[in-house]
């Protein structure tokens, strides 16, 4: 069975899930009324908690990374349906040494210009699946509110000591993306 974490709850990858090593990130969310463009993007940085370079900055008009390791698989418009919206797949092999973070966000498009907000949406999660076996190995169910947020980091993947953990984050801001690419880049 899946293991649920709660915002600020952690799950190791190494430990518990010794042998998978290709990760399907599944990140979710519904409209509540008329669809909804939300993009997923990744900041994969270093011990500085810097990007290692601009090319380590996954989303829809960069879908992979230098390393070959990550991949983003596409744009979602609509946000409709129960499965995955947006999809990053991880060989976590394949991660370029010096990186210790794969920050997962997910913001809303043109959400000024639109006025649209998270609190226009419900039943967010991110989860963590077996590529290969479609198997969920560990899920985030966004239980918070974002009611003035147009981005939200939902989780991410951090390596320490060689071992690989995914944190459920869920910390939003009402600076949309830019407020990240400001931190990390
Ligand atoms: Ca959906
Ligand atoms: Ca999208």
């Amino acid at each position: 069975m899946a293991i649920n974490l709660k915002k600020g709850g952690s799950f190791n990858l190494t430990k518990e899930e010794p042998k998978l090593k290709k990760v399907l990130i599944g990140l979710g969310w519904e409209p509540s009324t008329n669809a909804l463009d939300l993009d997923a993007s990744v900041f994969m940085t270093g011990k500085n908690l810097k990007l290692l370079s601009d090319n380590y900055f996954i989303f829809y008009n960069n879908l992979k990374s230098p390393d070959g390791s990550t991949q983003h698989t596409g744009d979602n418009r609509t946000g409709y349906g129960d499965d995955d919206d947006e999809m990053i797949l991880v060989n976590l092999d394949l991660v370029n040494p010096d990186i210790t973070q794969l920050i997962v966000a997910v913001s809303i498009h043109e959400a000024d210009a639109r006025k649209h907000t998270f609190g226009l949406l419900k039943d967010a999660y991110m989860r963590i699946c077996d590529v290969d076996s479609k198997r969920e190995v560990a899920r985030f169910d966004l239980d918070a509110s974002y009611p003035h947020d147009t981005v939200v980091t939902f989780g991410k993947l951090e390596k320490s000591n060689n071992e690989w953990k995914f944190h459920a984050v869920g910390e939003g801001s009402t600076q949309g993306l830019q407020s990240l690419v400001d931190i990390y880049a």
